[in-house]
């Protein structure tokens, strides 16, 4: 492969095995418009666009039209996430971030509460969730504003149908969350289920597999691929949760042209700077909320309110008022924490600087 034959700078190694010497065709791997819109044409001639496929703390894997390749990251290189697109010079070194069409990103599990990017430039998200005692609508509204807040389009695929006695029980749950939203019950395990998929496993679409551990992602990516490329495990029988077996974002080329991304099942899904996706995901709370009394109804005893009004009629879940504000609390807070955790790195850095300065001049004395 050409780019392995490059003289390479010092820092930025490329390695390649013989599994990942394959190469793609742009639009095999979610090329697009509005990705070669972005380039001048004489980067177009300079430089290639690669897909970021994998990812670890020290680099991150590569594929394009040349082949595959890894790259060392530097502290002077922007944060990547799998799923980007990047411009790679003629020594294989980095040169650009192209801009991304849509972006995942949650608060990252832990003490640290950073945020975190969780995938990019996705079409599609499957919101991945078993027919069994793990189904949760709470969490799907959780996934729904995830999805909506990144600019990608979200489809509910239910899994384990052969294994569940009425699917309608689960699916009639989803009906009052969206009228437009798509839901499809699969067995991740048949290989039909690449039919009822198809429409969204086209070429140049991106598609990310979402859900809680045991839900069937990786299951769901292998059929889907006619391979077993991903590692999947039984799920424990008392509560049917799953055993945190895929510990990776892997974007995967698909016979056909679509890219599937299997990403591990997520322990915490932390929401912060989402009003926008909530509001999307409860629209139906919105446009009641417009006919409450007083603007500033917060729906709990305000007279003429409509969403209790609603409640009383029975055409809004409470559970449903109960996640929106549960939400909408979460995001806020969040978004709270981030503001003042950036300031405070700001203010540091100042201080470093003064501190830097500071100690040169004491030096000149
Ligand atoms: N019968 C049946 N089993 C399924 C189905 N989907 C997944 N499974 C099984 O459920 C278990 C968990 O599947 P995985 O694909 O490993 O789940 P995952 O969502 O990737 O889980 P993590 O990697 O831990 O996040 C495996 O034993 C699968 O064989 C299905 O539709 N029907
Ligand atoms: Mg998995
Ligand atoms: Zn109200």
């Amino acid at each position: 492969m050409a780019i392995m034959g490059r003289p390479l700078r010092q820092h930025q190694r490329i390695i390649m095995t013989d599994e990942q010497s394959r190469s793609y065709s742009l639009d095999d791997i979610g090329w697009k418009a509005a990705f070669r819109q972005q380039l001048a044409l004489e980067e177009l001639t300079r430089w290639q666009p690669m897909r970021l496929v994998e990812q670890s703390r020290h680099e991150v894997t590569l594929i394009g039209e040349e082949g595959c390749c890894r790259l060392a990251l530097l502290a002077s290189m922007p944060q990547m996430v799998v799923g980007d697109w990047v411009l790679v010079n003629s020594e294989g070194g980095f040169e650009r971030l192209l801009d991304r069409s849509t972006c995942f990103r949650r608060i990252a599990a832990g003490h640290q509460k950073e945020e975190q990017l969780i995938a990019s430039n996705v079409d599609t998200a499957f919101i991945v969730c078993s027919l069994n005692d793990d189904f949760s609508l709470n969490r799907i509204e959780r996934y729904l504003a995830l999805v909506y807040d990144a600019g990608a389009e979200p489809v509910v695929v239910l899994t384990k149908r052969d294994l569940c006695e009425d699917v309608d029980v689960f699916s009639a749950q989803l009906r009052p969350l969206s009228p437009s939203l798509v839901v499809k019950s699969v067995n991740c395990l048949d290989p039909e289920t690449r039919q009822i998929l198809s429409p969204w496993c086209k070429q140049s679409h991106t598609v990310v597999m979402l859900g809680s551990s045991g839900a069937g992602k990786s299951t769901l990516t292998n059929t889907l691929l006619g391979e077993e490329r991903q590692l999947t495990a039984d799920i424990r029988e008392d509560d049917k949760k799953g055993r945190h077996t895929t510990t990776a974002r892997s974007l995967i080329p698909m016979a056909g042209g679509a890219m599937l991304l299997d990403t591990p099942g997520m322990r915490e899904l932390q929401l912060a700077d989402m009003e926008a996706g909530i509001a999307v995901t409860f629209s139906d709370i919105h446009v009641l909320s417009e006919q409450c009394r007083f603007n500033d109804c917060r729906h709990g005893s305000e007279p003429e309110c409509a969403v209790q009004a609603a409640i009383a009629a029975g055409t809004l879940e409470a559970r449903r008022l109960q996640n929106y504000e549960k939400l909408m609390r979460e995001q806020e807070q969040n978004a709270a924490n981030l503001a003042q955790r950036r300031a405070s790195k700001k203010n540091n850095g100042k201080l470093d600087k003064k501190a830097v300065s500071q100690s040169v001049r004491n030096k000149r004395v």
